[in-house]
């Protein structure tokens, strides 16, 4: 491609080395294109390198969760449980990795701080963390959905004695809490995997809700490859398909496709009845079925759970028994029980989640009224008293989609900055490409459906589309592509129409940036739907790559 001797310049710049960035750096190599990637974290594994908390592990099932471009790789790796933990996950990356002898192109402990596009020379200008100046011609953000973390500005935070923790930029040593007074703000996901097993180490542990959060069981079980030795009527794989590994990997090819045709991108069967033309008793038999099979299926359980509040109302109602009917102690099943739609929050999967609460050594604190008014040296104080703690964790998510894109900065055509762009939330022609930043590409980026799939198969697909693209900018010498601020405009409203009355779009939620002061109120994942969006992606390319100008700079 480019015929430059410059070392320090490349085709591609890719930021981020986690699932997305290592794929596109295979796809690059191996067409030819001279790639580099920048990675803050010293290894390769993204938010699978950061978050590892006790219990952190995928909510999507493994034989799922995992690269599907290689059959080889499919096919030599055995997960061991259904759904992997992160220890599990982060040796799959490395594997692949060193597989794909990835790692000679990664530069660990570098941030990329910014990235300017110099419109003389058609490139991107990019100054690392280092101090290090480079250029690339096309520049690719693999900087992941969940990847900045976010610590509330609680007051006094900086004068806890204790020790204070973020489970999403957790250490890497195991951390023992035993005999320990421990604390944990947060009720989300991260929460909800990390709380049953801090409580059966800790002293006592209290949990600060803010929120209370639907969680579903996991049924989490080994994956069995002989299926001689598992146990009578368990099944390797939890899916409603049945299947065993060896199943699966006899067709993986057809769980694959099925994935593709459906709506999350995830390989499973969901219920085509609507919930109002179903009968009370049916409704019930599903619920308990899809619940027994635990997982994110869960929300599969009827046609119209993401669409009709009445619909949505049923399985609120259905999981909100089980919370009372698990929790001894009424008042604090009162505080666990939500009162919003499910699914709106991102549906948790759990393992002892709601029995955790039974344990005496485990006292919720219910701060949706008045907020924990400071941090003090001691521990956090809230409801009018201090809760002495030794350790603090903040499970408090992630400036999520947005974060980290805007952390870096990137100015485009004019020296448009991307703060200013996305000032009043993301804007981006289908989460791939931006309107004034000719030859950036966001793999997952908002406006992408990425968060409300499997990810693997977002990224793949993400990272196919943009090989094609540069190869076919590359075979036709077009220097530069920049998609219109009226095919931008378009997609924008079309995400905004799809959002306005979906369910997930109902509450409060890092899916609409509610979760970070200050920032605006707009739905960033497109929830149109998988097969729509790849559909869209496709005539596009097909096209000739419409909606955007092609030039030469
Ligand atoms: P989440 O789902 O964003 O959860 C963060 C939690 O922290 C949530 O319960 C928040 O309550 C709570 N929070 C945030 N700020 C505060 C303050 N100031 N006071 C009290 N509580 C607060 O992040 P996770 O890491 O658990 O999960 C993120 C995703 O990772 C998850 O969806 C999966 O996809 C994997 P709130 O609900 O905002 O009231």
């Amino acid at each position: 491609m480019d015929s430059s001797t410059n070392s320090s310049h490349y085709d591609v710049v890719i930021v981020g080395a986690g699932f997305a960035g290592l794929y596109m750096l295979h796809r690059l190599r191996s067409a030819g294109f001279k790639t580099r990637v920048f990675e803050q974290a010293s290894d390769v594994g993204g938010t699978w390198y950061w978050n590892r908390y006790p219990g952190a592990r995928c909510d999507v099932e493994s034989m799922q969760y995992a690269y599907s471009f290689s059959s080889e790789l499919e096919q030599e790796w055995e997960w061991t449980e259904r759904y992997a933990t992160q220890p599990e996950i982060l040796r799959y990356v490395n594997h692949v990795a060193d597989r794909f002898d990835l790692r000679h192109d990664i530069q660990f402990n570098t941030c990329v701080a910014t990235a300017i596009f110099n419109e003389t020379g058609s490139r991107w200008m990019i100054e690392t963390s280092n101090g290090e100046h480079i250029s690339a011609t096309y520049c690719v953000m693999a900087t992941g959905c969940l990847s900045s973390t976010n610590t509330p500005n609680f007051e006094g935070v900086e004068s806890f004695s204790g020790s204070l923790y973020h489970t999403g930029e957790w250490p890497h040593q195991e951390i023992d809490f035993s005999g320990q007074r421990v604390g944990i703000i947060g009720t989300g996901s991260s929460a909800i995997q990390s709380i049953p097993l801090i409580a059966e180490q800790a002293k006592h542990l209290y949990v600060f809700q803010r929120t209370p959060h639907y969680t579903v069981p996991a049924r989490n079980q080994p994956l069995q490859s002989d299926p001689k030795t598992q146990h009578p009527g368990r099944k390797a794989y939890g899916y409603d398909e049945d299947m065993t590994v060896e199943e699966i990997k006899a067709d993986y090819l057809g769980l694959r496709q099925r994935a593709l045709e459906s709506f999350a991108a995830l390989a499973f069967t969901p219920n085509r009845q609507s919930a109002l033309e179903m009968t009370e008793m049916e409704r019930q038999r599903e619920f308990e079925k899809r619940w027994e099979q635990g997982g994110l299926t869960f929300q599969g359980v009827f046609s119209d759970f993401s669409i009709s509040r009445e619909a949505n109302e049923f399985a609120a109602e259905f999981v909100r028994r089980k919370i009372q009917q698990t929790v001894k102690d009424s008042v604090v099943a009162k505080a666990l029980v939500p009162t919003y739609t499910i699914g709106c929050k991102r549906l948790a999967v759990d393992t002892g989640y709601y029995e955790t609460y039974n344990r005496p050594n485990v006292t919720l604190v219910d701060v949706s009224k008045s907020p924990i008014e400071r941090i003090t040296s001691a521990g956090v104080y809230a409801q009018g008293r201090e809760y002495p703690l030794n350790s603090l964790i903040m499970a408090t998510g992630f400036d999520a989609m947005t974060g980290t894109l805007l952390k870096i900065d990137i100015q485009g055509r004019g020296g448009l900055r991307l703060r200013e762009k996305w000032v009043e939330g993301p804007k981006s022609y289908l989460g791939l490409c931006l309107a004034g930043f000719p030859n950036l590409f966001t793999i997952t980026g908002p406006g992408s459906p990425s968060v409300l799939t499997n990810m693997l198969m977002s990224i793949e697909q993400h990272v196919d589309w943009i090989v094609d693209c540069v190869e076919y900018l590359r075979d036709r010498n077009i220097a530069e592509i920049e998609p219109t601020l009226e095919a931008e405009n378009e997609w924008v409203t079309h995400n905004n129409e799809v959002a306005s009355d979906h369910i997930r779009n109902s509450c409060s939620s890092w899916y609409v940036g509610g979760n970070i002061e200050g920032k605006p109120r707009v739905f960033m994942p497109y929830v149109g739907g998988f097969p729509n969006y790849v559909e869209k992606c496709r005539n596009i390319a097909a096209k000739g790559y419409e909606g955007f100008v092609l030039g030469e700079g």
